[in-house]
């Protein structure tokens, strides 16, 4: 079999970063398929100590993500790219706003991953029309690979104390994607850890997700919690979970590197205002097909709507607004039982003990479902 050419190495290069800008990407570096190999070693620790929560994808492609070499043998070089998408102003600014959700700027406009993949796809295309040969694939945060520590060692940036990478001149604002091809491709240098002293994202985190700078218990992270969990979320971290109902973004908003950072290039990455800011009641008064329509296309449509309406009920029961309460009435009926689950929460947080007396007699002996039984208990025992 013959190895695919080249092309001219450093016009092929000159023409990448070129190109990679045009199509709306930040920046863009070159990594040896094992340019990240420490990181696979840190992933297994990180599994040990269980900081992954229920992620069992994580653990059942370890394998793959720590090597890509094992995702495809074929790989020779990893071209990886960062997108910008800085907000508008203070991205913290909702949650001075308890009866509103906060949606994390990521998912205010349409989803990244349709976004990136097809301009990757362009990038690869014209690189293999470039060196007249090869093969590649793309990949943007749903493949086992492992983004960050590749997007380190290829020079993009560094990853902070709060895990995620960060860069002189893009702060912390920014999407990651990975292009692996078998053209052999001249790597570039890695970052510099530029963090200093500096331990703000580490300060703010509202649940201490940190249990050592440069480590994440996701366990504890409101983004794993509002997104990736399933289930119940445990009843000593709803109350610090605040008004965000679709990830969090405190870590990456303080960051002082963000003076630097790019507002999103892109119409498609930029906010869309009803997203910036909705009121509680309004969302949790949407049904399943409203629902689909008023986040289509966003990534949030993607945790589905009793998963979404739990986080809502949360932000409720967290807003000291009894205006909400008749909200959270409405969903003590609902057909799911995460849903009512937290509808019971949120109730013992806003009404008066002799209301969730009454409402825990009248509704106790009829539920079936145990998580919500022992919401119920909780509640009767509070009143
Ligand atoms: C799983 C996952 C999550 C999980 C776990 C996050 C985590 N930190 O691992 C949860 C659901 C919590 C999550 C949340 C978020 N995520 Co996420 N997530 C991922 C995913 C799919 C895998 C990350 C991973 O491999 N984790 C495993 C751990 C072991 O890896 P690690 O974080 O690199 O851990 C390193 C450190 O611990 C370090 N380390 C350990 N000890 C030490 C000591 C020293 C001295 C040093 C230097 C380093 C060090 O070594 C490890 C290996 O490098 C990636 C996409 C991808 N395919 O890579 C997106 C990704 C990381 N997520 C992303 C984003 C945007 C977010 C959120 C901001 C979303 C939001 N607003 O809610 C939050 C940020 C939370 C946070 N502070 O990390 C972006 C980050 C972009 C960037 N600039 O880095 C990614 C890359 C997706 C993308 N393509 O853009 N995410
Ligand atoms: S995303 Fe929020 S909860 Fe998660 S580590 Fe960062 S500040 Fe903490
Ligand atoms: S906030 Fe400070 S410690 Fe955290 S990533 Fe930014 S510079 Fe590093």
């Amino acid at each position: 079999m013959t190895r695919p050419r080249s092309g001219d190495p450093v016009r092929i290069r000159k023409g990448l970063d070129a190109k990679a800008a045009e199509l709306g990407f930040a920046a863009c570096r070159i990594v040896a398929p094992d340019g990240a190999l420490p990181a696979g070693l840190r992933l297994e620790s990180w599994l040990a100590a269980g900081h992954a929560g229920d992620m069992a994808w994580m653990a059942e492609t370890r394998a793959r993500r720590a090597d890509p070499r094992v995702l495809w043998p074929q790989v020779r070089s990893i071209v990886m790219l960062t997108m910008a998408y800085g907000p508008e102003g203070d991205a913290l600014a909702t949650l001075r706003a308890p009866d509103c959700g906060n949606i994390s700027v990521y998912a205010r406009h349409r989803d990244y991953h349709e976004v990136i993949k097809g301009r990757l796809k362009q990038l690869g295309q014209w690189l293999l029309a470039q060196a007249g040969a090869g093969e590649i694939k793309v990949f943007v945060d749903t493949a086992p690979v492992m983004e960050k520590p590749l997007a380190a060692a290829a020079g993009l940036g560094w990853q902070g104390r709060h895990t995620n990478l960060v860069s002189r001149a893009g702060g912390s604002w920014l999407f990651l994607g990975a292009i692996f091809t078998n053209l052999p491709l001249a790597a570039d240098a890695p970052e510099e850890d530029h963090c200093g002293s500096c331990r703000a994202c580490l300060d703010i985190c509202p649940t201490a997700a940190f249990p050592a700078p440069y480590q994440l218990d996701a366990r504890r992270c409101i983004s794993y919690l509002t997104i990736e969990h399933k289930g119940f979320i445990a009843a000593e971290l709803r109350p610090l979970i605040g008004n965000r109902i679709y990830g969090c973004d405190d870590c990456l908003a303080v960051c002082p590197w963000n003076k630097f950072a790019a507002r999103a290039q892109l119409m498609q990455l930029q906010a869309r205002a009803e997203m910036v800011a909705p009121p509680l009641a309004r969302l949790a008064a949407q049904d399943d097909a409203q629902f689909r329509a008023f986040f289509a296309g966003s990534p949030v449509k993607r945790i589905g709507h009793a998963r979404f309406l739990r986080n809502v009920l949360i932000a409720i029961g967290n807003s000291a607004d009894a205006r909400l309460l008749d909200a959270a009435l409405a969903h003590l009926h609902n057909e799911a039982a995460l849903v009512r689950g937290m509808a019971v929460w949120a109730c013992g947080r806003l009404a008066s003990p002799a209301k969730c007396r009454e409402l825990a007699a009248q509704h106790l002996p009829g539920e079936q479902d145990a998580g919500v039984r022992a919401e119920w208990q909780a509640l009767g025992e509070e009143a």
